[in-house]
């Protein structure tokens, strides 16, 4: 079968296609990209192309697509990590997989006021719809450090920092106030060579989106 295809939006602004890539590369699984920048005119006829849904990211595997960034994670821990994707023990594994949910499905705020743009580095004032999320995450990062001792949130890097990755990028960016121990694993995270990798790239995008800056 020919390798994986991973379809993607820009690397400057598509947070849901950072999580895959980040994963993909960082456990060095050859694959083949497509970059599609988004909201230019014709994004929406080449992601028709590729994305039943009309959104990045997409992998394409021989048939089969799937076109969510967490079901991609899943069957790339699946198909080439023999399960490393997640922690080893059943219980961990439990709770990666919560906490990884959660960003999939919340922190709908986070995600609106600040939308990922990884050139930007401008102090933003912390409003106080986002006060509440802020904090349930470094709530969250807090309790699964405490627990693995680092350097990830469960020890080795999993599934879960990936989900977490634009949410580190959106605070590198805006640095809002935040306690010791998420400054530290925030240090840790944009030390990974695949996510230093994917921020070199984003800074050498010209495409500039006003919806996002
Ligand atoms: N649940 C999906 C969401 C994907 C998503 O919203 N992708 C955005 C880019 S970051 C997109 O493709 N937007 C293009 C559009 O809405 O036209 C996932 O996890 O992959």
């Amino acid at each position: 079968m020919d390798l994986p295809l991973l379809v993607i939006g820009n690397k400057n602004y598509s947070s849901w296609s950072l999580r895959p890539w980040l994963l993909l590369r960082h456990f060095n699984v050859a694959f083949r990209e497509v970059r599609i920048p988004l909201y230019q005119a014709g994004s929406d006829a080449q992601l028709a192309r590729y994305s039943p849904t009309l959104k990045v990211p997409v992998l394409h595997h021989g048939a089969l697509q799937i076109p969510d960034s967490l079901a991609i994670c899943e069957y790339v821990s699946e198909c080439w990590l023999q399960g490393r994707g997640w922690p080893a023990a059943l219980e961990l594994r439990a709770k990666a997989r919560a906490v990884a949910a959660e960003m999939h499905s919340g922190f709908t705020e986070l995600r609106t006021r600040w939308p990922m743009n990884v050139r930007l580095r401008s102090k933003a004032a912390v409003e106080p719809a986002l006060v509440p999320e802020i904090a349930r995450i470094q709530q969250l990062w807090q309790q699964c450090l405490a627990e693995s001792g680092g350097p990830f949130l469960f020890g080795e890097f999993s599934i879960a920092d990936c989900m977490y990755a634009p949410v580190v990028l959106r605070f590198h960016s805006r640095q809002p106030e935040l306690n010791e121990v998420s400054l530290r694993y925030m240090h840790a995270m944009l030390a990974v060579p695949a996510l230093v990798e994917w921020v070199a790239a984003a800074n050498a995008e010209s495409e500039v989106l006003a919806r996002y800056e």
